[in-house]
């Protein structure tokens, strides 16, 4: 397969990189893309040198798949180019994920709706991805009506400027703001930008993507979005109403059964996910597992994945090796 990276210089670009090489994608060929800034800079994968080049040089090289992390207006005005060219595009941006002819895809739960016909393929956004590994053999088996939903997120989310701010704010240097308030020592409920309806768009992202990636709209999330001062990881704390009444011991057993995610629940042990430890893993992690005592067939949740990666570069990833797989590129 001849793959193109654009946005292979930034952060998630950078984890993309690493994913590909531990997970051995079958490449013939790899094309690093980043901006006109970057054009010629040597960066080096799986011991081998390779060129950075331009967006233009990339469409023209006709990769079988192009990954794209390079913001959305990047997504936007390239997409489409290298679909024109018979490239199959999968794009980590929020360009084209409520786009109705798009899919929206999260490999354990959905790649099978994919065919050779799908050449813009969303990625989610980090915070759904971990939500919905969770929520999905739940919902099959219970059925949700209402998720509530409050993050606790990393800056590697915003960027590079953002973990700079906070590394400047812990040395105790002045330097350049990623937010409009100081992140150490603080929690900003604040994630992307204010809507009109007084939501983030993060927080839209998690009231929205759920529903097409379950392919089913008749239950509703309410999400509050927070930063906080942790280098990498996401968290979530996650309160859901069932149709059905569940058996904790059962809600346990779902979860662990779900590929790619993991159980980590037992208070005697003080055992429960935390973003420290999920950093680097490809895991979702599920804990502090609880009935919600004040409403009937409702369960309260801890969530928490590494951002970067299944939320972002390994779910991006496993979507390009599930459309080599099926013979779909
Ligand atoms: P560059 O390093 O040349 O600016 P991050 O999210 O960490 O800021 O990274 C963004 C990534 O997207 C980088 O690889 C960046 O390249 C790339 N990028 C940003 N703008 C463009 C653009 N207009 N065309 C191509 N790549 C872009
Ligand atoms: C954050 N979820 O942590 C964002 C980062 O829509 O892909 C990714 C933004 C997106 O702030």
């Amino acid at each position: 397969m001849k793959v193109a990276v654009i946005g292979a210089t930034g952060m998630v670009g950078d984890v993309m990189l690493k994913v590909l090489a531990e997970r051995n994608f079958p490449l013939t060929e790899l094309l690093l893309v980043a901006s006109e800034r970057s054009v010629g800079k040597k960066m080096t994968f799986k011991g081998k040198e390779h060129t950075v080049i331009g967006l233009a040089d990339a469409v023209a090289a006709r990769p079988h798949i192009a990954i794209f992390s390079a913001g959305g207006d990047t997504s936007l005005e390239w997409a489409p180019k290298f679909a024109e060219a018979g490239t199959t595009v999968v794009d980590n941006s929020s360009a084209w994920r409520m786009d109705p002819t798009k899919k929206l895809v999260v490999p354990e739960i959905n790649a099978h709706e994919l065919t050779s016909e799908d050449k813009i393929i969303a990625n989610p956004n980090c915070s759904t991805i971990q939500l919905v590994m969770a929520l999905h053999p739940l919902h099959k088996k219970y059925k949700m009506k209402r998720v509530v939903v409050s993050t606790y997120q990393s800056v590697s989310g915003t960027g590079v400027k953002a973990v700079k701010q906070l590394e400047n704010e812990i040395a105790g240097v002045p330097g350049e703001m990623a937010y409009p308030y100081p992140i150490g020592r603080n929690a900003l409920p604040h994630c992307d930008v204010f809507m009109e309806n007084g939501y983030t768009k993060e927080e839209m992202k998690l009231a929205r993507e759920p529903q097409k990636i379950l392919d089913d709209r008749t239950f509703s999330i309410s999400a509050t979005a927070v930063r906080i001062p942790t280098a990498g990881g996401h968290s979530e704390s996650v309160n859901v109403e069932f149709e059905n009444d569940f058996e904790l011991n059962e809600v346990r057993r779902l979860l662990n059964e779900m590929p790619g995610v993991t159980v980590q629940d037992n208070p005697d042990t003080n055992t429960y996910p935390m973003p420290i430890y999920a950093h680097e893993k490809d895991e979702v992690f599920v804990g502090r597992i609880r009935r919600d005592e004040t409403q009937r067939n409702t369960l309260n949740m801890w969530i928490v994945a590494d951002n970067l990666r299944k939320g972002a570069a390994t779910n991006a990833v496993q979507i390009s090796e599930y459309l080599v797989e099926k013979g779909l590129v």
